[in-house]
Parts: structure tokens; sequence; C-alpha cells
């Protein structure tokens, strides 16, 4: 009788690890989720995209964008990545 309460009793607890491990499982893999922050939707478009990141990613990771004419890595030079005229190269031509 005893053994067999000891069964019981090891049986509940190796369940309670294993709820315990699908809790944690799920939440790990939220994180991976969060890291891979934009996906491929089938915009190809600078007016589609919402940042500059967002441009980059898809250039790098999605078929067809249209967004780097000039193929110098940088997609929507216009609306997102603007490249910094620098306040240095301002200060020059006052100069
Ligand atoms: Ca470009």
């Amino acid at each position: 009788m005893k053994f067999k309460r000891n069964v019981v009793l090891a049986v509940s607890i190796f369940s309670i690890i294993v709820a315990g491990l699908a809790m944690i499982e799920p939440a790990g893999a939220e994180k991976q989720d969060s890291n891979q922050k934009y996906k491929c939707d089938g915009r190809t478009h600078c007016s589609q995209m919402t940042s500059c990141e967002e441009a980059k990613f898809f250039i790098k990771n999605c078929p067809n964008t249209k967004m780097d004419g000039n193929n110098d890595g940088i997609p929507c030079e216009k609306q997102w990545c603007k490249q910094p005229i620098t306040i240095e190269k301002t200060i020059s031509v006052l100069r």
C-alpha cells in the first residue's frame, strides 16, 4: 500500500515538473519571435514600410522588393533611410 502511494506521489511530482517545463517552453518561443520583429508579408515598396529598419529587413530577407533602386544596400533613402546630410558638410560649405 505504502509503495503504491509513493508511486502516486512520484507521478504527481513528475507531472508538475512536466507542466512547469511546458509553461517555460512557450515563453522561450515567444522570445524568439520578438527577435524577429518583421516578416515578409508581400510588401515591396517604401511607401508600405514604417521605418528604415523595416525596409532594411525587407530588402535583406524578402523577395521582389523594390526599395533599393541604386543597389547600394540602403533602401528608401528618400523616405526612411535618409543619409545624414552631415552638419560637418554644411559647416564646411559655410566656411
Ligand atoms: Ca539605395
